[in-house]
């Protein structure tokens, strides 16, 4: 698991989510990333549901930053122009209805206009051998269950570029040893 947060919309005009994806604000070893949202209320099309491009996780990861270079974490106008936004899917559904997106499919939402809150309880998970980018975005401070793995243990291996690391013990929480520790103590 990489990341949980709750999405409360308040209601009378809770915020928009612009369109973005997600693989930006904490890039991973690889694209498998994928998030899964439960309503915890029922939620109809006023109250700001997600909506989702399908088939955009396969194309261009944008870049998010604004015009002036600052981080501005939702595509640009031009960008958003060259969408086809009619295809966009309004994912609403009574309470319990369950949404997954992959990390670099364009999606948001719009304002709740509506008179109830929209909950929306978001869980991010990834393969086990997929590993965050430290020193990029969110990556550093997504908080200790971060990278816990479900129902196994790491392996320590990763693939980059193509080539398997079968990396060395996560000595996070111990310390690393030195290389001659390592090597001699047996
Ligand atoms: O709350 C929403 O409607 C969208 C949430 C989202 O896209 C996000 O938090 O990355």
């Amino acid at each position: 698991m990489f990341e949980l947060k709750l999405n409360f919309k308040w209601a009378n005009g809770g915020e928009a989510v612009e369109w973005h994806q997600d693989i930006q604000f904490w890039p991973h070893t690889d694209f498998s990333p994928l998030t899964i949202g439960v309503y915890l209320d029922d939620v109809n099309a006023e109250m700001g549901p997600m909506g989702v491009l399908p088939g955009s996780h396969h194309g261009k990861l944008y870049n998010l930053y604004r015009e002036d270079g600052s981080w501005g974490g939702a595509m640009n106008d031009s960008d958003i122009q060259a969408l086809n936004l009619d295809d966009m899917r309004w994912l609403d559904g009574p309470a319990g209805s369950v949404t997954v997106h992959n990390c670099c499919l364009v999606h948001g939402s719009v304002a709740n206009s509506s008179l109830r809150p929209r909950p929306l309880l978001l869980q991010t998970y990834s393969r086990a051998d997929s590993y965050p980018i430290l020193g990029i975005g969110a990556n550093g401070v997504t908080g200790k269950r971060s990278g816990v793995v479900i129902g196994g243990t790491a392996q320590q291996s990763v693939t980059v570029d193509g080539r398997e690391i079968p990396g060395a013990p996560d000595w996070s929480q111990r310390g690393a040893p030195t290389i001659f520790g390592s090597q001699h103590d047996k």
